[in-house]
């Protein structure tokens, strides 16, 4: 066999090898990897992601037949050692023709879908069925509000599958961008000036987000988690946190413990440690309830989700979050402690202060917000 068509066998072999490669690793991480836009599960994402595909087909298209063309043509007219000379040729009308209509053709294929999906992106849903939120975008954590629920929440937005959802966005401090992989679209977030953005989550679960316009230090620690749930779930999740503006949740009275109150009225002398941890368990919550208000937590957090508060996320509803601090840190005791404790060891530069607050008073703290 000839030299040269040797090794451009085992070129071609080893780029075979590498797409193989590229495939199988690709596909064995797509779970590893829900921030991806790849998985859409919303409408919005959907639409996005179907142009995607139409661009991309086009463009394989286009590639396979050019390369193989041209890989067909270097092989099949390679020069060979006593070859006469060529015949000398310049210009083809036909050809020149063909080669820039057709690319004008395509161009106009993909160039018709993506101008209508951007217009498209850009529309503000209406209707008494859409649910509007208000974002607001702050160093380095989101708000979220509801304004026809007259609720306010932080770092996790709940939303019912199958219902429009029309968010308006600013932000309190500087530049950051409202990103969810696999629902809708990245749009940026501005001071002095809202812009929007609309998706209909089509499956129940958790998406998670993220910022994704640099905006300081924590900027990486600035995700949040949308949880879209079945339309039953969410007007359960709306009831509980209008609840939390009853005078129960108040933070000036602090709640009478009943679940420490009932088995404390049940218990006999067999069970004395039971009781013996619930009363402690109740006792913390009360020392919660008092330190939140001593320690200053008071004056940056509201407890209320009716009642929204400027510095510090609303913590209505804290104890059922799956992360904190912005949506990256698991919401376990452990961690919720720590946090408390040390807020600028965790994510440093955070505008929360280490309060000096002792391990014992961040466990009575934890148990306080677990039942919010
Ligand atoms: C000076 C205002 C301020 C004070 C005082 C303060 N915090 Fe915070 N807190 C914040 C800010 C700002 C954040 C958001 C930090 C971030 O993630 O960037 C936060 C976040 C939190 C979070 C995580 C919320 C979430 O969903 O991510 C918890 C829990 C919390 N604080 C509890 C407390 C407790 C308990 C105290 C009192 C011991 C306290 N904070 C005192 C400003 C404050
Ligand atoms: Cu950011």
């Amino acid at each position: 066999m000839d030299h040269r068509l040797k090794r451009w066998h085992s070129v071609a072999g080893a780029l075979l090898l590498l797409t193989l490669l590229i495939v199988v690793v690709g596909s064995a991480q797509a779970d590893p990897y829900p921030q991806s836009t790849l998985h859409p599960k919303g409408d919005f994402a959907l639409m996005v992601d179907k142009l995607f595909r139409t661009t991309l087909f086009w463009a394989t298209l286009v590639f396979v037949l050019v390369e193989g063309a041209l890989v067909f043509v270097i092989i099949k007219f390679r020069g060979k050692p006593d070859d006469p000379e060529p015949k000398q040729v310049h210009g083809n009308t036909m050809v020149e023709v063909i080669w820039t209509a057709i690319p004008a053709l395509v161009l106009a294929m993909i160039a018709v879908p993506t101008v209508r999906t951007i217009f498209r992106t850009y529309e503000t849903p209406k209707g008494a069925d859409v649910l509007q939120v208000e974002v607001v975008g702050h160093q380095w954590w989101w708000e979220f509000r509801y304004p026809q629920l007259g609720l306010t929440t932080a770092n996790e937005l709940h939303v019912p599958v199958g219902r429009t959802v029309a968010l308006k966005m600013v932000t309190q401090d500087v530049l950051h961008s409202f990103w969810i992989p696999q629902l809708a679209a990245k749009r940026d977030v501005f001071p002095n000036r809202s812009t929007t953005l609309w998706f209909k989550a089509e499956e129940p679960g958790d998406y998670p987000g993220q910022c994704a316009e640099f905006c300081g230090l924590q900027h990486g620690r600035m995700a949040f988690q949308v949880i879209a749930q079945a339309p039953g779930d969410f007007d359960g999740y709306v009831g509980r946190m209008q609840a939390t503006g009853g005078p129960a949740a108040a933070p000036a009275t602090p709640p009478v413990d009943s679940a420490a109150a009932k088995p404390a009225a049940a218990a006999n002398a067999l069970n004395t440690a039971t009781l013996a941890a619930t009363v402690q368990a109740g006792a913390d919550t009360v020392a919660g309830s008092q330190l939140f208000m001593m320690k200053g937590c008071v004056g940056c957090h509201s407890l209320n989700a009716t009642k929204p508060m400027g510095i510090g996320p609303n913590l209505a509803g804290i104890g059922h979050r799956l992360y904190i601090a912005a949506g990256w840190l698991e919401n376990t005791d452990a961690n919720l402690a720590k946090w408390i404790q040390h807020p600028q060891t965790v994510k440093h530069g955070v505008l929360m202060p280490d309060l000096g607050i002792t391990e014992a008073e961040a466990q009575s703290l934890v148990a306080y917000l677990r039942q919010h």
